[in-house]
């Protein structure tokens, strides 16, 4: 029995870079949830009869969401829902599920990196047929919907058991409850070479993967141990906990301290370590002795991805979001295919990956993907990497030193000031924008201005344009600095500084980041007075 609820907008349903992220308190407000998902439904037409999938990170509250939604599915008119066994699907792997079962859409939830738990993030996200994050067009249509939505539909039902595999009907809808791993694990197998990485493994090669009791976890046992035959213990907190262990599932070089640690400590120490996020998307790796930076980590799997079987025809082209190192543009020149520069967020790779423009996608907050899904894939560039290494048959270092050696090296970092107050950072921000035009030509310590501007996209498949995506200040030689507020955050503000400096001078390659970027790093503060208007005297982290 379908039941139309009345309700009132909440005000502040916006999707950000990746879907609407809030504490679950107020997630768990009478009809919040329910709105939003209301107002996803009503702006999508001709769905009836059609396949919805549903999964997510296994946060707290994603059973709740998700019943919720298998309800409000029904009542809407989807014929089909798939959903992951206990609620779980990583999100790479919802947007393969959509894809192969030819579904409509999908509704992922989760806030990735973000930590979880009562007081935590939770997150809701609207993917299309193509599996890919909703375009701007359609967030966009989903927020004037929630800002003027009168009811919402629900059929009443009891609860779907999401434990058990098989199929139920609720309310003339079928629901499946599918094994969240098979169908995602196949697809690995059939792009990389399980042969050749399984004789690596077979000569003693030790690999450390950090799951972060996040959603990887069983992903990563089944391929890494069950079909690479990696030695038992390989894959570390594989278990996707709640509230993640209490920790931030974000593998960066400050919550995945320890994977780092050990990947530091000389000769001992496992020849490759790899770590992914809450949701799945993100990838941290590192090799004995070196941190690999996303920037370098895109550019390097561009320049190798014919290693593997899914890529032996070599790539399209390759995309990467506006504040990723310029190092994968290198790359794109030398094999003479196109590069594009988007806006953060994958969003934005979607029409290019559909209209075979490029095949390898990158951002530098850790997210690597190609076109055999549409969204950033955690595992896959792990799995990429171990195929290069087992072709090779080199350190991680030494092809990464290469590659610094063949494209001169971008020196990449970026500084985020969390948590800062929204005012004094969208004054920054519009003070920096007030100051563009003036800017070209002038000095900075010994740095000068070339050009200034607030990044816009003219996306070349459908022609769309997304304005303010972040300022630029580029210097003579290449480097540049970019400054951007976070469209994930939770809590206040926060601003992002992306720092960049190009060395061709292989000599010049073994420098400390920081250091080498010191002179830049110094000029975002003059530009910005970043201390002043958010009262930091340093930032919360810098990756
Ligand atoms: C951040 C990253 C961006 C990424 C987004 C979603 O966005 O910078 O590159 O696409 O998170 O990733 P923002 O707006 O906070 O800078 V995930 O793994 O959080 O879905
Ligand atoms: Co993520």
């Amino acid at each position: 029995m379908i039941s139309t609820v009345a309700t009132k907008p909440f005000a502040d349903q916006k999707p950000g870079t990746s879907g609407l992220r809030k504490k679950v308190p107020v997630f768990q407000q009478p009809n919040y949830a329910e709105n939003f998902i209301q107002s996803i439904f009503d702006s999508l037409e001709d769905f009836a009869g059609k396949t919805l999938v549903i999964g997510g990170d296994g946060r707290f509250y994603n059973r709740e969401v998700i019943q919720k939604a298998i309800k409000m599915a029904a009542a809407n008119g989807f014929g089909r829902i798939l959903v992951g066994k206990g609620g779980i699907l990583s999100t790479p792997a919802a947007s393969h599920v959509i894809r192969k079962y030819k579904a409509f859409g999908g509704i992922i939830l989760s806030a990735s990196h973000n930590p979880g738990g009562p007081t935590e993030d939770f997150g809701i996200k609207y993917n299309i047929g193509n599996g890919g994050p909703a375009p701007e067009r359609i967030t966009d249509a989903i927020f004037q919907r929630s800002r003027v939505i009168e009811s919402y539909r629900i059929v009443d039902a009891a609860d779907v058991d999401l434990d058990a595999i098989g199929t139920t009907v609720v309310d003339g809808m079928t629901v499946e409850v599918i094994d969240p791993v098979a169908d995602y694990a196949a697809l690995m197998e059939e792009l990389f070479d399980f042969g050749a990485i399984r004789n690596l493994f077979g000569l003693g090669f030790r690999m450390v993967f950090d799951a972060m009791s996040a959603v990887t976890g069983p992903y990563a046992k089944e391929i890494i141990e069950g079909r690479l035959g990696a030695p038992a213990g390989t894959v570390r907190n594989f278990i996707p906990l709640p509230d993640f262990g209490g920790h931030h599932p974000d593998p960066n070089l400050v919550h995945a301290k320890e994977l780092y640690d050990e990947m530091m400590a000389g000769d001992a120490a496992p020849d490759f370590g790899a770590a992914s996020d809450g949701d799945g998307d993100r990838n941290l790796v590192i090799g004995k002795g070196i941190f690999v930076t996303p920037s370098d980590s895109l550019a390097i799997l561009a320049a190798n991805a014919h290693l593997a079987p899914g890529y032996n025809k070599g790539i399209a082209g390759i995309a990467r979001s506006m504040p990723t190192s310029a190092a994968a543009d290198r790359v794109a020149e030398r094999l003479g295919i196109g590069m594009y520069e988007t806006p953060t967020g994958w969003k934005f790779f979607g029409n290019l990956l559909d209209a075979g423009k490029v095949t390898i996608c990158g951002e530098e907050s850790a997210g690597t993907g190609s076109s055999h899904v549409r969204e950033k894939d955690g595992l896959w560039a792990v799995l990429l990497w171990l195929n290069i290494l087992a072709v090779r048959g080199e350190s991680v270092m030494d092809i990464v030193t290469q590659h610094w050696a063949t494209y001169g090296r971008n020196y990449y970092s970026r500084h985020d000031y969390e948590e800062v107050d929204s005012d004094a950072a969208n004054g920054l921000v519009a003070t920096l924008r007030a100051r563009l035009a003036t800017l070209p030509g002038t000095k900075i310590g010994d740095l000068v201005v070339t050009e200034a501007d607030d990044f816009s996209y003219l996306d070349p498949v459908d022609q769309s344009v997304s304005n303010n995506q972040g300022v630029r200040i580029l210097f003579e030689g290449g480097s540049r600095v970019v400054f951007r507020l976070s469209g994930t955050g939770t809590s206040g503000a926060t601003l992002r500084v992306y720092i960049e400096r190009y060395e061709p001078d292989a000599s010049r390659h073994d420098l400390e980041t920081q250091g080498a970027l010191a002179d830049l790093i110094d000029a975002a503060e003059s530009l910005a007075d970043i201390r002043t208007r958010t009262g930091r005297d340093a930032p919360s982290v810098i990756t």
